[in-house]
């Protein structure tokens, strides 16, 4: 079999589990040097202190033992760092996007979750309750830097919400949430743990919901770097996530749908 038809076989592969399913776990899509280059990369943006609009740590004799106030996630930081846009517009991650949705993606957003022990998770919710992409979904790629399961505070899913309409949350047990919005599922479907290696990306749509367990290991961070991207037939975002970004980094601007949408309250994740 020639290597065109293994590839062409694979995007196959992977377009008609997306479809399906609404998620696909790619296996060892990074290699452990660009793992590594991630981590030296977001550790080394920590211990250099706060980044205007991307990231507000406090010192963690401030943090009043809220382990998220000192190692807080960090807001598109391919705005501010050259390695976080490359990955963000990775080729191979690219290349699942574009199978997945059958069309080329736009890059909206960047994520680097840190997750220290005693984290806080983040209750069940759908992305396009925030991202507002219309008139489709847009696709999350949650890229693992450290082994993610359920004792760290791995990542879950509910499989049958892939096809749901957007679910208006209600107030999440801020105890084991560090987000404030949770979604009820539909009777008769449950949350899935996905475990994943470092180097494992996650693809999954705008209205699958997920969430994450806290992390409650004796000393195992859960970094993850989490990037959505929407197709390029999208005809509106909100606004936060403006502007949008192609394959080769030129920027694009949407028009926004700051809408309220069926909830009527959505706010920007
Ligand atoms: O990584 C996590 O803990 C949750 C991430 C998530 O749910 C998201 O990015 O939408």
């Amino acid at each position: 079999m020639s290597t065109a038809s293994v590839e062409r076989g694979q995007r196959e592969a992977w377009h008609t589990a997306y479809q399906r399913d609404g998620y696909i776990a790619v296996r060892g899509l990074l290699v452990a040097a660009e793992v590594a280059e991630l981590l030296d990369t977001f550790m080394g943006l920590h211990a250099a202190g706060p980044i205007p609009h991307c990231f507000a740590p406090v010192r963690l004799a401030e943090s009043g033992g809220d382990i998220l106030k000192a190692y807080p996630r960090m807001m598109h930081p391919h705005r501010v760092n050259a390695t976080a846009r490359r990955y963000l517009l990775h080729p191979r991650i690219w290349e699942v996007l574009e199978s997945c949705l059958g069309e080329e993606p736009l890059a909206a957003q960047s994520m680097f979750y840190f997750k220290p022990p005693t984290a806080r998770g983040q209750a069940l919710h759908q992305d396009d309750y925030y991202l507002k992409t219309k008139p489709g979904k847009c696709v999350a790629a949650w890229v693992a830097v450290d082994p993610a399961d359920e004792e760290n505070g791995g990542l879950a899913v509910v499989p049958g919400t892939q096809g749901l309409p957007i679910l208006c949350p209600h107030q999440a047990d801020p105890v084991v949430s560090f987000t404030k919005d949770e979604v009820d599922l539909p009777e008769g479907l449950t949350p899935v743990p996905i475990p994943l290696a470092p180097g494992d990306v996650l693809f999954f749509n705008g209205t699958l919901a997920h969430g994450s367990f806290p992390n409650r290991s004796r000393d195992r961070f859960r970094r993850a770097f989490i990037c959505h991207y929407v197709p390029r037939s999208s005809t509106q975002i909100s606004q936060w996530y403006n502007p949008l970004l192609t394959r080769d980094g030129q920027e694009v601007v949407l028009p926004h749908n700051d809408w309220g949408g069926p909830c009527g309250e959505e706010q920007d994740l």
